[in-house]
């Protein structure tokens, strides 16, 4: 077995599980901040200055002030499909593999987006803080009406493979589904969803509901803003579990107010964990604390597997799912 002087020494930034630590403990020097609270900037550069590998989440940026003093850092494995706080370029520049975890949650996370369109389309939230509040006195014919979610027209937003597979569910719902995304999808995978892919416009325009799953790419940015929302159906609900920033907040609380659109669920925001107050003022919203993944099964899945790509890294091996795979050609 190798002496504890030749592991490598890795970082992990975030609270994990045990069993994660156990793993990695045994073949690494572990720094580990326990908390769930994420480090200043300041604090993660210096804690990612002495090591080999570093496991963390969404929530730590991985730019140029937090690699400014990594000089021995080989791989940086987020546990997170979306690495939108990774700046690839830079990594992939400094010879830093970078890892992520798709597949293991692409159904929880598609689960997540259909609770919300429901939820909200259904006005769940809404009826529950009424009668919370003691407002339920009597059943009424025209109470508490939402929108239909079965055979009506979905608008997915990014068909990658959380996008296909709330595709697959809308089936199930006999919806239509009508697609964006940047590339047209092989037909294979159209026929298996049977989604018909549409211009961004036509998109807004005829979807009953409208379900963001795109990654948050800098072109995303406010994807979704005054102009959209009004092309928007009236009686429409549109669903965030991407990434905050693809929506203008503000204008989202102005056309949830003046009934532009119908409803919202979100699970995502763009100053999270902060949220903005308009949000909270909304009665026609559904807001979930970003936990499209969070279910016993997938974080746990999602954490072995990002410490199986940090380990197969820190063995000069490919890891399963390398970003930049430039590094490896
Ligand atoms: C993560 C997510 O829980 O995987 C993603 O991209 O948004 C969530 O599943 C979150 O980003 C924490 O890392």
């Amino acid at each position: 077995m190798a002496s504890s002087m030749s592991k490598p020494k890795i970082f992990v930034a975030r609270q994990i599980f045990p069993e994660g630590l156990e793993r990695l403990r045994a073949i690494a020097e572990v720094d580990y901040n326990d908390q769930s609270v994420p480090l200043s900037p300041v604090d993660l550069s210096l804690r990612l200055a002495h090591v080999d590998g570093a496991l963390v989440t969404g929530s730590e940026k991985i730019d140029a002030q937090t690699l400014s003093q990594a000089h021995r850092l080989k791989i940086v494995s987020n546990i997170a499909v979306g690495f939108n706080n990774f700046d690839i370029q830079l990594l992939t520049e400094k010879n830093i593999l970078a890892t992520n975890t798709p597949e293991v949650l692409t159904d929880t996370t598609a689960d997540m987006g259909f609770l919300l369109l429901m939820a909200a389309a259904r006005r769940l939230s809404e009826g529950e803080h009424w009668l919370r509040a003691g407002h339920w006195q009597n059943w009424s014919l025209g109470g508490m009406m939402g929108m239909d979610i079965h055979h009506s027209t979905i608008g997915v937003m990014g068909m990658g493979r959380i996008g296909q597979a709330i595709a697959k569910r809308a089936l199930a719902f006999g919806m239509t589904v009508i697609y964006y995304n940047r590339r047209q999808l092989p037909k294979e995978i159209e026929k298996e969803c049977q989604a018909t892919y549409v211009t961004k416009e036509e998109l807004l325009k005829t979807a009953d509901h409208v379900m963001l799953v795109m990654p948050y790419v800098p072109e995303n940015h406010h994807f979704i803003g005054e102009k959209e929302l009004a092309l928007m159906k009236s009686t429409a609900t549109l669903v965030n579990i991407a990434r905050g920033g693809i929506v203008d907040e503000n204008a989202l609380i102005h056309a949830l107010k003046n009934q532009i659109i119908f409803s919202a669920g979100l699970d995502v925001y763009e100053g999270e964990p902060n949220i903005h107050p308009g949000l909270l003022e909304v009665p026609n919203i559904v807001l979930a604390p970003h936990i499209g993944s969070a279910t016993q099964k997938t974080r746990l899945a999602m954490m072995h597997l990002a410490i199986d790509n940090l380990i197969a890294g820190l063995n000069h091996q490919q890891p399963p799912n390398l970003i930049n795979t430039d590094l490896w050609k």
